[in-house]
Formats: C-alpha cells, structure tokens, sequence
C-alpha cells in the first residue's frame, strides 16, 4: 500500500513537472514572439525616423543652395573694407585718376593714382562734400579728420610729385582713421602743393581733378 501512494504521488509529480514545464514553454514563445515584434516595431520606427532626418537634412541643404545664391546674386563689391574715388578732370584741366581707401585694422591705406598733370606738386585733400559740381567748388572746403588737431592741413592726403611723365602715385596712410570718416565725401586734387604755413587750407590753388568717394 505504502508502495502505491509513493507511486501515485510521483506520478503526480511527474504530471505536474510536464504539465507546468509545458506552460512555461508556451510562455516563453510568446515572450519571444512579443519580443520579436518589439524589436520589428522598433526597426521600423528607426526606419521612419532615419527617413525624416535625411528629408530634414536634404530641406536644410536646399536652404543653404538658396542662401547661396541669394548672397551670390548681391554684388560682390569690394565694400566692407575698401572705398574709392574715380578723380574727373574740373574744368577741361585733363587730369585723371583713382584713390583706394582700405581699412587696416585701426587705419586706411590710401592708395593713389594720377595722370595729366603739369610737373611739380599737386596737393590732393578730402573734401567735406560729396559733390564735384560747379568746377569741384560744390566739394566745399577740406573735412577735418577728428584725428587733425587746428593748427595742420586739414583732410590732408598729400601731394603727386609730378616729373614729366604727369603722372605720380602716392600710398599713404592715416592713422587711427575709419573709413566712415571718408565715406561719402570727395577728393580734390590741386594746381600747387601745401603750404604749410597756411593751415588748415594749405594755399594748394585750384581745383584740377575732383571724385566722390564711395
Ligand atoms: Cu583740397
């Protein structure tokens, strides 16, 4: 008797073993089925998203194309760091030339060329106007630079020195000027050199060559 319990009871067990490691298969497959299709969904989303971003980019660089071409449009001027004068005779006088104002860091390079005129000297000034009208008479008298203290030559940029040839080029430099102190303003050039001792107009004569600069 005592034989048949033990024997029922593992029997029991036995069917309770499979019984319950039967179930836990059936869950463990369904994990791995539920597991699968997390990983499927997440492939996916990673897909889409992964689009989304290269259409995000390829919009991105779009912009950038058009950006380009709105900057190419706009005329690539030497500007921001350099203006210039284009010097027109006054008067029938045949002088001609170009003044370059660059800024360097805390000053401008002035850069400047002439042709036409008589040997000697020939004083050139910024004037307070920008106007070459009337004979270079509406150009008005020379700007003080706010670096010029009273008793010098005001708006002073020099003088050609002129040999045979008529022709004279200068590069001169002033210091702790922006080119905002010029802009808009005019060069003229003159039929004399400086006058020292003639501030701030320096006596230079009359005006042979006159050009806005912008
Ligand atoms: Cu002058």
């Amino acid at each position: 008797m005592r034989n048949f319990w033990m024997i029922a009871a593992l029997c029991a067990g036995a069917f309770t073993i499979t019984a319950c490691s039967e179930g836990d298969q059936q869950q463990a497959e369904e994990a791995m089925e539920d597991a699968q299709a997390t990983a499927e969904q997440a492939a996916d989303d990673a897909a889409e998203a992964t689009e989304e971003a290269m259409d995000d980019a390829g919009e991105a660089m779009d912009d950038m194309d058009d950006a380009a071409d709105e900057a190419m449009a706009e005329e690539p001027t030497a500007s921001d760091n350099q203006v210039t004068a284009t010097l027109e005779e006054v008067d029938g006088s045949g002088v001609t030339g170009q003044v370059e104002f660059t800024a360097m860091g805390e000053d401008i390079q002035v850069y400047a060329e002439a042709s036409g005129m008589s040997a000697g000297k020939h004083a050139f000034h910024v004037h307070a106007n920008g106007d070459c009208g009337d004979n270079a008479q509406a150009a008005g008298p020379h700007l003080k630079f706010p670096t010029d203290g009273d008793d010098v030559i005001h708006g002073n940029l020099g003088e050609f020195n002129v040999a045979d040839t008529g022709s004279d080029n200068e590069l001169i430099t002033l210091e702790g000027l922006s080119l905002d102190a010029v802009r808009g303003k005019a060069v003229v050039v003159h039929a004399k050199g400086n006058d020292p001792t003639e501030p701030p107009a320096g006596a230079a004569g009359g005006r042979i060559a006159c050009g806005v600069i912008n």
